[in-house]
């Protein structure tokens, strides 16, 4: 174990180079690009993700509280679903809250297998979870989950879940979440189950008030990205010449945020040159509310056949499994008539 420990430390600093030259690439690539644009995942720096722990403490956000409210009311059921032995992948780990509910329920797991872009707070998040779970296999791999990544040798011969709360999926553009869902099911073989959570389509004022919390951390947030470009790329944005918006748009079924330029500016991004227009808006994140429906639709496309669907009571928020095997999938007539 310690030697292999040891043999794994030397890799993380290869990796975070080659991650800062992404980020560069891609944020130079994104200013420049019309409209500018800048990837959610570059929100998860160390900053990015306890500000994000703090959004989902906000009484606004009922995104996170929902989702483990259903999560702990259906923890015997996913259990059911996992096999003798089996690892547990999970995408985008972030808090390790919602993985600590399936791990309780389901002691027949061999590995978890947390999967996060955030390398540090991913190894915090893990080593506090170790002392409660001695007998389960702590396998973290920092990786960018929506690009292909090798999961670790341990767990090759095994049965494997994949785990995908949080509605991080909402984050994907469609097409790109069709892809992923494609990605997740080469990864986790032939019989595998995936259980993924997603927001809801619901009333547009609940849904603003989400992403407009009174005590502006999610603006933070999304501010947060420009600090980190003048962190980690040397770059001069001046934060209180943007505002955070934030908005539903219907047509879509997505909010959007945005960082808007509050005055015509100019400055420099890795030597690019890099001009606002006043109003002007830099679109950060998509984050897609789906019908059960709309859900189901995209997963079959993927290859997926959905086979539980868990709500809360005032629907906002829906955890579903996947199945890639269509015997397994009995509870599909279920899913269609979900008691709430
Ligand atoms: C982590 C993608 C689920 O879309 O609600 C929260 C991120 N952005 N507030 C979301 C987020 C602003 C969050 N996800």
């Amino acid at each position: 174990m310690r030697t292999r420990a040891l043999a794994q430390a030397a890799v993380p600093v290869e990796r975070e180079r080659s991650e800062t030259s992404a980020f560069a690439a891609d944020v130079v690539a994104g200013l420049t690009a019309t409209p500018k644009r800048l990837s959610p995942k570059y929100f998860y720096d160390n900053t990015g993700s306890e500000l994000f722990e703090r959004i989902t403490a906000q009484p606004e956000y009922y995104p996170t509280r929902t989702e483990l409210s259903i999560l702990e009311a259906h923890a015997a059921d996913i259990a059911r679903l996992i096999p003798d032995g089996a690892a547990l992948v999970e995408f985008g780990t972030g808090a390790t809250t919602k993985a600590r509910i399936v791990l309780k329920a389901a002691p027949q797991l061999f590995a978890y297998v947390p999967v996060d872009i955030s390398g540090e707070f991913l190894r915090d998040q893990v080593e506090a979870l170790r002392p409660d779970f001695p007998g389960v296999a702590m396998l973290p791999v920092a990786a960018d989950f929506s690009r292909p990544f090798d999961l670790p040798d341990e767990v090759r011969s095994r049965p494997r879940v994949g785990f995908f709360p949080g509605s991080t999926i909402g984050n994907f553009e469609p097409h790109e979440a069709s892809a992923f869902l494609r990605h997740a099911s080469r990864m986790l073989g032939p019989a595998a189950k995936l259980v993924v959570g997603f927001d809801l389509v619901k009333d547009e004022k609940i849904l603003h008030r989400a992403y407009n919390d009174k005590q502006r951390v999610t603006a933070r947030f999304n501010l947060n990205l420009l600090e980190r470009i003048n962190r980690e790329l040397g770059a001069k944005f001046d934060l209180s010449s943007f505002e955070h918006h934030a908005f539903f748009n219907r047509e879509r079924s997505r909010i959007e945020m945005h960082l808007a330029s509050l005055k015509r500016q100019k400055l420099t991004v890795c030597g690019e040159r890099i001009e606002f227009r006043a109003g002007e808006t830099i679109h950060t994140e998509s984050s897609y509310k789906y019908s059960p429906e709309s859900f189901s639709c995209l997963a079959r496309g993927a290859g997926w056949i959905p086979a539980a669907l868990w709500t809360d009571p005032n629907r906002y928020f829906a955890v579903m499994a996947l199945s890639l095997d269509p015997s397994q999938a009995r509870a599909r007539s279920e899913a269609a008539t979900d008691p709430h």
